[in-house]
């Protein structure tokens, strides 16, 4: 396999030179399974364990994730075992489900990501905003991708409701009936390049994926009408090259989409309300009820889209309560590994 089609290039080649390893093989971790990894490789598919100092110390969210590069040891034509990642780059992460500060890597790798709802009621543009926060944050490209296009929605309405973010990122109406959408789609992707497909169940990615490969590889299912909601078909992140030149991943749907991030100016960017916290009388304003607050003045004028700020409190204070409790966590760590450490020198002292 030429791993070029993978995105294996000099820079990768230069990191792996700088590893311990850098004579074992490398290859690219295509499917996750619960302690098993597939990596696609120079020789083939091989399923690889972590060895035990790869997870000692590591938090979840720093284990290889599909997309990520490893060096591993084959130890006969299928199997290996991975000693070594490749430092990560434009990884995409959410906050997992249930926790304050504990976030998952979805992604590793990825230079666009396509956000993919449906065009009946899954379609809401606060949850597109969320995505598109999170991923524009790890310098990730994004796409909007609204699918099942053949259902009838009012697409003038949607565009409507969807300006702000359209100036963001690009927007693409597609169906899986309709083939002219899918090379769209298809143009979308460059040589190259790494696409993630993320978004709620049943809204298509796997279908999506199928099409753009004009091949079933990936199980999708038809949701009853009459349940709707609440079955996954996708368990698992899957990697599925295309036309030997780019990769698509496809994800299980999620429920929730928390974010990761920390920094509420790029958020203030993001939804182009940064013009207006500039011009507020305090610095510190929380554009709450502060007089001279320029943002509340925007919302009142009408000038800003007063959902559009409800959603910028609610992701900014998401975010700060993200990074306030990860700041905690890692405090925490830090004082129970030194009493680690203090217990181990006592005891080689006695
Ligand atoms: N009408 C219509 N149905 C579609 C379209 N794309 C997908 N579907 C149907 O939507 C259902 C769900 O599709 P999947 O591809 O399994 O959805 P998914 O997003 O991968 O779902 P999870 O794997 O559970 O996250 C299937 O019955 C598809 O046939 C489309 O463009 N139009
Ligand atoms: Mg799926
Ligand atoms: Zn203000």
């Amino acid at each position: 396999m030429n791993l070029n089609n993978y995105g294996w290039n000099d820079k990768l080649n230069q990191l792996k030179q700088e590893s311990t390893y850098n004579t074992l093989s490398h290859g690219r971790v295509s499917i996750v399974h619960r302690t098993c990894y597939e990596v696609v490789s120079e020789n083939g598919l091989f399923q690889c364990e972590l060895t035990g100092n790869m997870m000692y110390g590591k938090l979840d969210s720093e284990l290889p994730c599909t997309g990520d590069w490893v060096i591993f040891q084959p130890f006969d034509d299928h199997k290996g075992i991975i000693v070594d990642m490749l430092p990560r780059e434009r990884t995409l992460y959410r906050k997992k489900n249930g926790t304050v500060a504990d976030k998952q890597a979805i992604a590793s790798y990825v230079d666009k990501a396509f956000i993919v709802q449906s065009l009946d009621d899954n379609f809401n543009v606060r949850r597109a905003e969320r995505f598109m926060v999170q991923i524009l944050e790890e310098n990730i490209k994004p796409v909007l991708v609204l699918n099942k296009a053949d259902l009838g929605l009012d697409r003038q309405k949607i565009e409507e409701q969807i300006e702000h973010i359209a100036r963001q990122m690009p927007v693409l109406f597609t169906s899986i009936h309709q083939s002219q959408t899918i090379l769209q789609l298809r143009e979308s992707i460059s040589e190259g390049e790494t696409v993630v497909f993320v978004g709620s169940s049943g809204v298509g990615k796997s279908s999506l994926v199928n099409a753009l490969c004009r091949k079933a590889v990936l199980l999708t299912s038809d949701i009853s009408l009459s349940t709707g909601k609440g079955r996954h078909t996708s368990t698992r992140r899957e990697m599925v090259l295309i036309d030997n030149s780019s990769v698509l991943i496809d994800t299980p749907g999620v429920r929730e989409f928390g974010l990761t991030i920390g920094n509420s100016d790029s958020l203030a960017e993001i939804l182009e309300i940064s013009d207006y916290v500039k011009l507020c009388r305090f610095r510190d304003c929380e554009h709450i009820n502060e007089p001279g607050c320029a943002v509340l003045e925007a919302v009142k004028s009408g000038a800003l889209d007063c959902r559009v700020y409800e959603s910028y409190l609610k992701l900014q204070r998401e975010a700060w309560y993200f990074s306030a409790s990860e700041h905690e966590k890692r405090k925490k760590n830090k004082s129970f590994s030194k009493l680690v450490d203090e217990v181990k020198k006592h005891k080689t002292n006695l």
